[in-house]
């Protein structure tokens, strides 16, 4: 018990430090990444043939529109590579969602890969846990609840599609 009190004291203790800092600075440096494009769910191995029906949703968390010129996505078949979201001007709005539909045959389906994005200046945003799908139906990749939690961002379900819809 004395154990747990000093730790949440200790932990109270650096929170004070952080603020009073922040104060003093003017800045706040937070723990946790800000808002940034999201890769929302993933279709890998849709029911049937899987040519160009493979998908990713992303959701834009932000309060700002955010451009996909010049933002990358992974594939994983035959090689591993990336593929621009978009060659022109397309503007995702706050809090909405754009369906990005791969192009041919880009996404194994039984060995489990990484999907990441990256910004037109070839940042890695994100980078997902390993993936894999060889239920060869509906069935999808989604974070939970829609948009992911800042504190749990790798919780993900393998439930039925809610293609450019709320995950959930
Ligand atoms: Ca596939
Ligand atoms: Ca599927
Ligand atoms: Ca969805």
């Amino acid at each position: 018990m004395y154990m747990r009190h000093q730790l949440v004291g200790l932990a109270l203790g650096s929170l004070v430090v952080v603020l009073l800092g922040a104060l003093c600075t003017g800045q706040v440096s937070l723990e946790f990444d800000l808002p940034h494009l999201l890769i929302n769910e993933i279709e890998i191995n849709p029911a049937g043939f899987d040519t160009d029906r493979e998908w990713v949703e992303l959701l834009n968390p932000t309060v700002e529109a955010i451009d996909l010129m010049g933002w990358q996505i992974s594939y994983s078949y035959r090689e591993e590579g990336y593929l621009v979201l978009s060659e022109t001007s397309l503007l995702i709005q706050p809090g909405k969602r754009y369906v990005f539909v791969y192009p041919g045959l880009r996404l194994r389906n039984s060995e489990a890969h990484v999907f990441r994005l990256l910004d037109p200046d070839g940042n890695v945003v994100e980078e997902t846990a390993p993936f894999m799908d060889e239920a060869d139906d509906d069935s999808t990749w989604q974070r939970f609840p829609d948009g992911g939690d800042p504190l749990f961002p790798d919780l993900w379900f393998f439930q039925e599609s809610s293609r450019n819809k709320t995950n959930g």
